[in-house]
């Protein structure tokens, strides 16, 4: 129960803090409680199935809150409609067969469980055209928003639910007729009914919004009043004891984590530059009045690098009953908040991942800390995990052999023989930005410009010219228009920017590997010797054709398309997609820049910066010249590096 037995605030329910919270801790710990649990919310499936007749709907849905089964919220905007209960039991059944690799569990309770809850969202959501498979009128995670259509953290679950329950359906088949046979039987189950749960799991919408490049929290987030933090005085927190709900509910504000949750939860359907973006949109808005906000928070704070805050949520998930943060401790202690507090160290601090053959880490240390330790239990195995100022260890305590990934690196855990990791940066792979690092086309760039501000009567110079470097050509030319008070329409703009590149390439097609900056061609040669994986990730979409002018057109693994990236510099996007398409983690990454725009997307993806030229600020090191680059001057700082962001 959300209060264990520890008091009688909510009368003794228990409500999904459950599966999402509590329960992980049993499952790397004693995954025969985690059993438990599940087998306990598996046996009121009956109950669920008739809450979902009241509701009238198919399939099951288990209730908001509960003791033995039924519905014991009266409020329906933040209960009734809560229907993400079935995703988070849905979810610990998903983990604990990964984590155990008990399978068996399908067969008796699992499946069953599973089809019923899964056929519960088939019914619920509809297509609506132009946008695929919704799910409209329910509440998500985060209680001060209500009622919404495709709320997005409920769409990003149930889409894997349905997928689950597709893939559950195929194993079972495919390993026992007998039980497959006598489920499908029970519950009358079709292969058609299971087509349509693939389709819908593929054709799930979840909104998006391209102008700020996130995802929206429900249809109607982004249309609501921002609420007014700055006009709240402290006292008037939590939200719900002093505001009228509806009023919350007009409102752009969070109590808790909604979708930084579904980022944890489903955090291989994002890239670290999309949970940034997202998380740096939506914490701001989130008052964590809810006690199940601040451990969520701290997992995806540390994450992203973000060591101070993560520590901050951390501290408070931790302290929530020691301290009383919520008044309420009297009526019984948080059980979310505590398990949550062990979330914030094992998933958090170090970053651990549970994968279908292996577990993952990228560990981190507080700076108020010295190191820390935990052992984990993942199928059938003992892990034990220490991180000290500068290392991450690995031992397996027992059990086979396991297959564990530190960062990038795959290694195999074999008992009698730890295996160390670095937390600090590493220099695995090293980003090129083009533009005034590997050659000098900013002289082009300028030239092309220059001619287009004449062809319209706009004074432009060098020293305005300097504002253009490593942003894009559409911005570029709106920060050049905008020294016009002439007003220019979308085609007119299309215009110009066509004719600029078309200068722009003509000189191009001039370049020859004697454009190269001087120092480069030594540079990638020695980084290619050690091994360094080498990418390029400039905010030219002329990039390719560049390199094949400068006769580097085979020299690195990767070049990021400048015109598949959502946003420029000095959003990190861009130089996280190359370290993903490098194979390594930001943290293993170096990336060379000349401009102020890169230097900033560098450090918010958290990788080493080297900058190159004047008036930069914020870089790791700086070079004057790409002459005086040099691989060991620049190994022994990365080395000494702690990859966060201040
Ligand atoms: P294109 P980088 C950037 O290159 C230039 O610095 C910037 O001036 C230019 O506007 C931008 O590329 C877009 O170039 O018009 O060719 O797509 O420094 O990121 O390599
Ligand atoms: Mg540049």
């Amino acid at each position: 129960a959300a209060k264990g037995l520890t008091g009688e605030g909510y009368e003794g329910h228990y409500f999904w803090d459950t599966e999402v919270y509590v329960l992980p801790v049993f499952l790397f710990t004693k995954p025969e409680i985690a059993r438990r649990l599940i087998e306990h919310r598996c046996s009121f499936l009956p109950k669920a199935r008739e809450r979902a007749r009241e509701l009238s709907q198919r399939g099951a849905l288990f209730s908001w809150r509960t003791i033995a089964g039924e519905e014991t919220s009266a409020y329906y905007p933040a209960g009734t409609a809560a229907y993400h209960i079935n995703a988070a039991v849905f979810i610990s059944l998903k983990r604990y067969v990964q984590a155990t690799g008990d399978k068996e569990i399908l067969k008796s309770i699992g499946a069953e469980m599973i089809f019923e809850t899964a056929r519960l969202w088939a019914d619920l959501g509809c297509y609506i055209d132009g946008r695929g498979f919704c799910i409209n009128g329910v509440t998500g995670p985060d209680e001060y928003t209500a009622v919404v259509n495709n709320n997005a953290y409920t769409n990003i679950m149930a889409k894997d639910h349905l997928a689950y329950a597709v893939e559950v359906w195929n194993w079972l088949k495919g390993s026992s007729i007998p039980d497959f046979d006598r489920i499908c039987a029970k519950i009358c189950l079709t292969n058609q009914e299971v087509e349509d749960w693939k389709r819908a799991s593929d054709n799930m919408f979840v909104p998006y919004n391209a102008q700020l490049g996130i995802i929206e929290q429900d249809d109607a987030f982004l249309h609501k009043k921002p609420w007014d933090f700055a006009g709240t005085p402290r006292d008037k927190y939590p939200l719900l004891l002093n505001f009228h709900p509806l009023v919350i509910y007009r409102h752009q504000v969070l109590k808790q984590a909604d979708l930084v949750l579904g980022m944890f939860l489903q955090g291989d359907r994002f890239s670290r530059y999309e949970k940034k973006r997202n998380f740096d949109f939506y914490e701001p808005l989130t008052t964590h009045d809810s006690s199940l906000s601040t451990s969520i928070h701290a997992i995806l704070a540390s994450e992203l690098g973000y060591l101070e805050k993560a520590y901050q949520f951390f501290m408070h998930t931790a302290r929530t009953d020691l301290d009383d943060l919520h008044h309420n401790t009297g009526d019984g202690i948080h059980a979310a908040a505590m398990a949550g507090t062990w979330a914030a160290i094992v998933h958090g601090f170090a970053g651990m991942r549970e994968h279908a053959e292996h577990i993952s880490f990228n560990p981190r240390l507080p700076r108020a800390w010295k190191g820390y330790s935990f052992r984990v239990r993942y199928q059938g195995r003992v892990v034990l995990v220490e991180v000290t100022a500068q290392f991450c260890s690995y031992s397996l305590l027992s059990g086979e052999p396991l297959t564990v990934w530190h960062r990038s690196q795959k290694f195999e855990l074999f008992s009698g023989k730890a295996i160390r990791g670095s937390i600090l940066s590493e220099f695995r792979g090293a980003i090129f930005d083009l533009d005034g690092v590997i050659t000098d086309t900013a002289e082009c760039h300028f030239k092309a410009w220059s001619v287009v501000a004449a062809e319209l009567g706009i004074p432009f110079d060098r020293a305005y010219n300097d504002k253009l470097k490593g942003i894009s050509r559409m911005e570029s030319l709106d920060l050049i228009l905008a020294l016009s008070p002439q007003k220019f329409t979308h085609d007119e703009r299309q215009e110009f920017a066509r004719r600029k590149n078309h200068l722009f390439l003509e000189m191009v097609s001039k370049l020859t590997p004697s454009d190269i900056l001087p120092g480069i061609k030594p540079f990638l040669a020695e980084l290619k010797g050690r091994g360094i994986r080498l990418a390029v990730a400039s905010a030219s979409k002329n990039a390719q054709q560049i390199l094949q002018q400068l006769g580097l057109g085979a020299e690195f693994d990767y070049v990021v398309d400048a015109a598949s990236v959502a946003k420029g510099k000095p959003d990190p996007e861009i130089f996280i997609r190359a370290a993903d398409a490098l194979g390594l983690c930001p943290e293993e990454c170096v990336g060379f820049e000349d401009a102020q725009a890169g230097i900033d997307a560098l450090r918010d993806g958290c990788i080493f910066s080297v900058g190159i030229g004047d008036y930069l600020n914020g870089c790791n090191i700086k070079l004057d010249s790409t002459e005086a680059l040099n691989f060991e001057n620049i190994e022994r700082r990365v080395l000494k590096h702690t990859p966060v962001i201040e």
